[in-house]
């Protein structure tokens, strides 16, 4: 083989160098000590002594310039590395991207948010005994076994004799036996009837009921007390009215109704037109109710309440189907992200 030959092979592989580790490959095999250029060497002793000297200079002329391209090859490659390793750096001081985490359900969201603003008019918060008896349910709410009302709460029962609350109205007797007046205390938690669902009825649904207990308090108290709390949860004033109503543990029982929180009073389908939503149960506590609970009801009056959660979250975020809540659906529950 010749010396223009060898470095013709030389080049050809020279251009094809991708990674400066395999240059390394190269070098040894054309400068290496069994290398093509020392083959080539070799072929000295073939030749006449007068020849000898100029091949031997030709091939001293080729390891130089074999040698020069490598070095510049190697520049080349390092510095198409430093430049890609630019492109691809990691600017630490960047903003993380957000984790993709959970977050608490709105039912709960709203629970706490509720929780807050009672609590901040001095309230005390409880959960509810979720099975309890048909005394706490019924009997010491002026209930007794054959009232006809007891047709107002469709209620499953176990084979002992118990049941799921049909309403948080469950922990009244419990509260007036516990606690001593003045009696600020709301019970948030769940309630199970045997009814079929549709858009505004769920088997299990949340109540949040209030009792307040001293002496000398109104109907008056109860209006503002209410007006004060939808006024914090819907983040704007509104007002409120009362009318009759019945359930046999207050007396008198009253509904009470804010000024619709979508139009604003003036009417539309949710309020049916009127400008008003009634909205929740409550009354003066019956005297019976008082004195079964151990509190004397000539020395102190008191009020109670009792809200559906779902049907005030839904009014406050235009939800038109109760179901969302426990469907499952992701897409709906993020939105509270
Ligand atoms: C009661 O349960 C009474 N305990 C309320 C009360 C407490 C009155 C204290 C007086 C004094 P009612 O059955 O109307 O009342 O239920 C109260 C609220 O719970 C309703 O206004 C409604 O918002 C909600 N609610 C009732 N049934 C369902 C249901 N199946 N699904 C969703 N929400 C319901």
């Amino acid at each position: 083989m010749k010396v223009a030959e060898v470095w013709q092979q030389f080049e050809k592989k020279l251009s094809g160098q991708k990674e400066l580790k395999d240059l390394e490959v190269l070098r040894i095999e054309f400068l290496g000590r069994k290398g093509k250029v020392n083959q080539l060497l070799q072929k000295i002793t073939q030749l006449s002594p007068e020849k000898r000297r100029e091949f031997g200079q030709e091939v001293n002329q080729l390891k130089r310039r074999i040698e020069a391209a490598i070095e510049r090859k190697k520049q080349e490659l390092r510095t198409d590395l430093e430049n890609n390793l630019s492109k691809e750096k990691l600017d630490v001081t960047l903003p993380g991207q957000e984790p993709n985490l959970g977050h608490l359900h709105p039912i709960t969201q709203m629970k706490w948010e509720i929780a807050d603003i009672f609590q901040r008019m001095g309230f005390e918060v409880l959960e509810p005994l979720e099975v309890n008896s048909d005394y706490a349910n019924f009997e010491a709410l002026n209930i007794p076994p054959d009232h006809p009302a007891r047709d107002m709460w469709d209620t499953f029962w176990t084979r002992e004799g118990h049941l799921p609350i049909t309403h948080t109205s469950s922990m009244q007797n419990w509260i007036y036996r516990n606690r001593k007046p003045p009696i600020r205390a709301v019970v948030i938690g769940r309630c199970f009837r045997n009814e079929a669902t549709d858009a505004g009825h769920e088997h299990t649904f949340h109540q949040i009921e209030g009792v307040y207990v001293d002496r000398g308090i109104t109907v008056a108290h109860l209006i503002e007390t209410m007006r004060v709390f939808f006024s914090e949860f819907y983040g704007r004033e509104l007002k409120t009215k009362v009318r009759p109503s019945y359930f046999p543990f207050v007396e008198p029982g009253l509904e009470l109704a804010i000024e619709c929180v979508l139009c604003r009073g003036k009417g539309c389908s949710v309020c049916k037109q009127s400008g008003w939503l009634e909205i929740l149960g409550c009354g003066q506590i019956h005297p019976s109710v008082l004195k079964e609970g151990g509190i004397d009801p000539k020395k102190h009056t008191g009020f109670a309440w009792g809200i559906g959660l779902e049907r005030i979250i839904m009014l406050r975020y235009g939800i038109e189907d109760i179901r969302h809540f426990h469907s499952g659906d992701l897409r709906f529950i993020r939105k509270f992200k």
